[in-house]
């Protein structure tokens, strides 16, 4: 749609009151109301044995201390390096060597995290610490004490995703350094899984968030559900077996501002065009294969990280058996009303 003719008379109004602080909504109004999703967000793929070798050298260059967290952004190119891999969302890769600890601060925007590689860090989220192994996605919730220490030999790398974009456009941001580098522990590792974790709830417990009791949803848990999945049915067209997290509590997404899924294709399995209104994060947690995006193609193994902006139709085609975790911004799409599919060419 075309906006009406810029003429000389129009322009030297348009200039009077611009000094007022004023524009004519006529000469934008079809690029700020489109008839669908326009995403600056592009598909792209991180593939870890590439991103490797430099979080390695970002590993000599500065402790996690100094850093506070030595993280890579994974900056979407159609973004033009704002810090952000869809329009909405945060992701970068974070580090941390053996012997180091990333000191305990809190902020309003809540993080999750998927273990990439290394297995036996630890994140301590308000008093409760939770060893990471690879394929646990664990969260930290808004407002609450967290640090990071890694007493391995190995380096131990793990997807952060964060809603730092949704809080900034609600200018909701606050954060703050803990006294010390270590918050105290008050709750045995394992308290919170056992509590809220086994289809069971404390009998007078109230949530008093929105997030999640659960903080770490293990991998050996998940993979376990997926292979019943697989064994017992068809896949869906579109998602092959798919699932998403929840929080027990309420039965919505695990995080009140990020939901996150995971879902395995059976090997050869190849789905059928599908998209939605939330651009969504990809992590190859096993397998290999490749995703369609519009006219791009994205293939895939294991750590890979990629993305599917909003609305855009895709399709992916697994080589072998593969299981992909995704996160988005769906969940406060739904919470708005706005949220979006489509199956098939529609
Ligand atoms: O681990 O607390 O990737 O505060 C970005 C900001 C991680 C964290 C990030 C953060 C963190």
């Amino acid at each position: 749609m075309d906006h009406p003719a810029r003429t000389p008379e129009r322009q030297a109004f348009y200039d009077r009151i611009a000094p007022g602080n004023l524009a004519p909504l006529w000469e934008q109004l079809h690029s700020l109301v489109t008839p669908a999703p326009v995403p600056r967000a592009e598909p792209a793929i991180w593939h870890y044995r590439d991103v490797r070798p430099f979080l390695m050298q970002s590993g000599h260059l500065i402790s996690a201390q100094e850093a506070t967290r030595r993280v890579l952004m994974l900056m979407n190119p159609g973004l033009g390096g704002q810090a952000s891999i869809t329009g909405s969302l945060f992701a970068g890769l974070q580090l941390i060597m053996p012997g180091e600890v990333a000191p305990a601060h809190r902020h309003t925007q809540s993080a999750l995290r998927f273990v990439i590689e290394g297995r036996g860090a630890y994140t301590a989220v308000d008093g409760e610490r939770t060893t990471m192994e690879p394929g646990d996605f664990i969260i930290t919730p808004s407002w609450t004490w967290h640090d990071h220490g890694n007493d391995t030999q190995e380096p131990v790398v793990w997807l952060d995703g964060l809603d730092i974009q949704i809080v900034n456009l609600l200018n909701a941001s606050f954060a703050e350094g803990y006294p010390k580098d270590t918050q105290p522990i008050s709750r045995p590792e394992g308290d919170s899984l056992a509590r809220y974790g086994n289809n069971l709830l404390p009998i007078d417990w109230k949530p008093e968030v929105k997030t999640s009791p659960v903080f770490n949803y293990p991998y050996a848990r998940t993979r376990e559900a997926l292979a019943s999945l697989a064994k017992n049915g068809a896949p869906d067209p579109y998602h092959g077996h798919k699932l998403r997290y929840v929080n027990p509590a309420s039965g919505e997404f695990a995080m009140p501002t990020i939901a996150t899924f995971v879902q395995v294709l059976p090997a050869g399995f190849a789905s059928l065009p599908y998209r939605s209104t939330d651009g969504t994060v990809f992590v190859c947690v096993e397998g290999s294969g490749e995703t369609r995006v519009g006219d791009t193609v994205l293939r895939w193994e294991e750590r890979d990280i990629f993305v599917v902006p909003s609305w855009v139709s895709h399709t992916h085609h697994a080589a072998a058996e593969s299981v992909l975790f995704s996160f988005s911004d769906r969940v406060v799409q739904e919470k708005l009303g706005l949220w979006r599919e489509a199956r098939g060419n529609a």
